[in-house]
């Protein structure tokens, strides 16, 4: 922990602005407060970086590298200052130079550089590895333009480039002596030297990948790891091209192109797998990267490569850095000459595998040609590997082609990268216990049976500093003053507040404190949106991707449907409820899109109609990323956690909002299943198909969309106020929405749960009403939440996959 007194932060901040700035403090912009803020607590953080890097190098401790295409930090400033432990002290010194710290941080951009769920994720075991101590590094790219700028113009989305490095970023370092080569395309020469076989690449395309590295600050425990990010660059400089012929200018300006296009932008694609080739060499490039300097760093403090497995752990996050699996083979094999069996023993016991998604669209596949045009060595590896794994298929089930087609590496003219990871790694884990179920039993049976040792369950989890010590800051110390603080090292010590279920004092707090968290959001919406919102109605909230198999359709269908009981009934007694929603959709994703238009229709309509007004509001928040989650959470009174049950890996906002006192409305999908088992039926409102319906309907097929519609008046009115012009002057607009969920049979059984749901959300209604009761839901929600803290999953992937960390047991 950094301590460090008022007056002396004071000293080095003014010190600090005049350096950077050239002018007095108050001369200056918040913009070069916060420049100069950033820049300061970088310094701080610099000595304990290099302290730590030395420690680490000294006592040899595991390392473990997580490899992700995505890290979705957010903003670094708070969470840097808090994790310090000197954001109060810094707080109080700014305020008596007459800054504000909140305006500072408030003015720092998102680093989003993912899309959803697997790059928060990522970010959360980040701070959850420094907190606990465990070495752990993150190994990415830095895109240039994060995830696109989302804005709502006239009912629709509209992308923008997420500028995210516009005004600089204080955070990194770039380190251009640590730079690594990266080669793609050429050819492959082999030849017997000395009687081995050697590979030789030639003609090869080569790009230097630059690492930038980012600080990841250790709760009060002077531990800083670090997050490295790859950016691409031509391997000739600027000054070189000046000297080429014309044509060979050309060519290198074409080159330089092709090559910075590599780190340039994010794909926008959730759940959803397209075979650019840009893409896979997205993942080749940061993936060599990564494991060069991994094996360099190696071999400088370590040396012995047989003892690699021991020392390093490497996880790959989903199958994109699945080719961490060839490269090292690569490495092993032709630059430090082990053979195929030593180099295979190394590789497969250093690296692990976390499965995020059984969504058919989602599973990697890279057509043959492109794959082998793109990286020789590299393909030349994986057919070797997958010529060793049907051998051993054949001793097992000899005869039996079809099986060991549908599970060899290669087949079908593609290289199929979720079976690579399982093959090459000794751990393959699902983000929940549905989940991880459903990869043994359904999706991944073969390979289940074939290795059942390395499947295992790793359920997700959130950081509880920033979802909840930075994010609700009054609800924390509500639990300091009732529980103790011991809960911020040892979440699951939150338990102590279920004690409080029945203290009337704890509940008023409880009501007040959400209320003026209500109240911070209302502003919010007032100023993005130019919406007025009533903070006593229920802030009910839908923010996620969007997707169809999240279901953000039900969700509009039963704002529709409550909207025609109000008008038929306008004194139907309910109590009023704000409908919010953020979330992004795939530019691509044409289904998506419109349902963002479906709800920004219904806000249109129903929020202009004064027969309803005062009981219902629907706001459509634009840009939804972190910070703004940060806002939304503590808010948030229902938490609507709806998807088609099996087909939410494991969902991490669930858990968000549960640690911040909200009520969740769910299916027994991913984690929802393990939430009610914490809070018990009686905190949480289920409905919906089991996970034994849904696949019962796939596999037999007999479900029918027309019979539901039309055995149910509500929906066959809402269906018809769909195309019939009732929210938009343009009849068709909603006609996809209409055609999937009845002429193409409603994939995600939207209509097959729409009574149920409606059932569930009267239940919330009553529970509402009753303040009492609401409140003792949501004391135990927030009581039995620590579980959910990402450091018990951490502790979990140490102990049960890295085989590292031993350290977080001392602290
Ligand atoms: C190839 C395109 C692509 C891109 C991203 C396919 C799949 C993905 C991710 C796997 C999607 C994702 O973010 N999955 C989410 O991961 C979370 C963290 O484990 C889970 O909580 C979510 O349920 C899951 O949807």
């Amino acid at each position: 922990m950094l301590t460090i007194s008022k007056d002396r932060f004071k000293r080095d901040y003014i010190q600090k602005f005049i350096e950077l700035h050239g002018k007095d403090l108050d001369e200056g912009t918040n913009l070069n407060k916060y420049e100069a803020l950033g820049s300061l607590i970088r310094d701080y953080v610099s000595r304990m970086w290099i302290e730590t890097n030395k420690r680490y190098n000294r006592e040899k401790e595991k390392q473990v590298y997580y490899f992700s295409m995505e890290f979705l930090l957010g903003r670094l400033l708070g969470n840097s200052l808090l994790n310090l432990g000197i954001r109060d002290v810094c707080k109080k010194a700014l305020k008596e130079l007459g800054v504000e710290l909140e305006d500072l941080e408030n003015l720092e951009q998102d680093q989003g550089l993912g899309n959803g769920g697997l790059g928060r994720l990522a970010a959360c075991f980040l701070d959850s590895m420094a907190s606990l101590k465990i070495p752990g590094n993150g190994c990415g790219i830095r895109y240039k333009y994060g995830f696109f700028e989302q804005k709502i113009i006239e009912g629709s989305q509209v992308e923008s480039p997420d500028k995210w490095l516009r005004e600089g970023n204080v955070w990194e370092i770039k380190k251009t002596d640590k730079a690594e080569v990266v080669k793609f395309g050429g050819e492959i020469k082999t030849e017997y030297i000395g009687g081995r076989l050697t590979f030789t690449h030639v003609n090869y395309e080569p790009v230097l990948a630059v690492p930038h590295d980012t600080p990841i600050v250790g709760f009060e425990n002077e531990v800083i790891n670090t997050l490295r990010l790859w950016s691409a660059e031509p391997v000739v400089n600027e000054f070189d091209f000046s000297s080429f012929s014309r044509g060979e200018f050309l060519k290198a300006i074409e080159y330089k192109n092709s090559v910075e296009a590599i780190s340039q932008v994010l794909y926008p694609d959730d759940s959803f797998y397209e075979g650019k080739i840009l893409r896979l060499k997205q993942q080749y490039f940061f993936v060599s990267a990564g494991i060069q300097s991994i094996i360099r760093h190696y071999k400088k403090h370590l040396g012995d490569l047989c003892l690699l497995n021991e020392k390093i752990a490497i996880h790959i996050n989903d199958t994109h850095p699945t080719l961490a699996i060839p490269e090292l083979m690569r490495i092993l094999l032709d630059e430090e000459g082990l053979s195929w069996e030593d180099a295979w023993r190394i590789t497969t016991n250093s690296v692990s595998y976390t499965n995020h998604t059984i969504l058919q669209e989602a599973l990697e596949k890279w057509p043959i040609d492109m794959f082998k045009k793109l990286l020789p060595r590299i393909f030349m590896i994986v057919e070797e590997i997958n010529e060793r794994f049907t051998k051993e298929l054949w001793s097992k089930y000899e005869g039996q082609w079809d099986k060991i087609s549908q599970m060899a590496i290669v087949g079908d003219g593609y290289v199929r990268m979720a079976h690579l990871a399982i093959v090459g790694s000794h751990s393959v884990n699902g983000v929940a216990k549905l989940h991880t179920e459903i990869l043994k039993n359904q999706q991944m049976s073969d390979f289940y049976y074939m290795y059942p040792r390395k499947f295992n369950n790793k359920t997700n989890g959130i950081t509880h500093r920033r979802w909840l010590i930075k994010a609700n800051p009054k609800l924390t110390s509500l639990l300091n003053e009732t529980i103790g603080e011991s809960w911020i090292k040892h979440p699951t010590d939150m338990e102590k507040f279920e004690r409080f279920k029945n203290d009337s004092f704890v509940k008023e707090s409880l009501f007040k404190i959400k209320n003026e968290n209500k109240q911070k959001l209302a502003k919010i919406i007032k100023d993005n949106q130019g919406i007025v919102v009533d903070t006593n109605s229920i802030f009910d909230v839908q923010v996620k991707r969007i997707h169809a198999y999240k279901r953000q359709t039900l969700n509009a269908l039963r704002i529709m449907d409550l909207y025609n009981k109000l008008l038929e009934n306008p004194s139907l007694d309910i109590a009023p409820r704000t409908f919010i929603f953020a979330g992004k959709a795939a530019p691509a994703y044409y289904l998506a899109k419109k349902t963002i238009e479906l709800i920004t229709a219904l806000a249109d309509k129903i929020n202009n109609d004064p027969r309803v007004s005062d009981k219902m509001k629907i706001v459509f928040m634009e840009n939804y990323r972190v910070s703004l989650a940060e806002d939304i959470v503590p808010a948030t009174e229902v938490s609507e956690q709806i998807s088609t049950t099996t087909k939410e890996a494991s969902g991490t906002s669930n858990m968000k909002f549960m640690m911040n006192g909200a009520i969740t409305i769910a299916t027994l999908d991913g984690a929802n299943v393990e939430i009610r088992d914490e809070v018990g039926d009686d905190n949480i409102v289920i409905f919906g198909l089991t996970e034994r319906e849904v696949l019962e309907y796939y596999r037999h097929g007999k479900y029918s969309a027309w019979d539901t519609r039309n055995g149910d008046e509500r929906l066959i009115k809402i269906t018809d106020q769909l195309v019939n012009g009732f929210y938009h002057d343009e009849k068709d607009r909603f006609r996809i929405i209409y055609e999937n969920l009845l002429n193409y049979n409603d994939e995600f059984f939207v209509l097959k749960d729409f009574a149920s749901y409606i059932e569930a959300q009267e239940k919330v209604d009553k529970l509402y009403k009753n303040k009492e009761k609401w409140q003792e839901m949501s004391c135990v929600n927030i009581a039995h939440s620590g579980i959910f803290s990402s450091d018990r999953t951490i502790k979990e992937y140490a102990t049960g996959i890295w085989g590292s960390g031993y350290l977080y047991k001392n602290l």
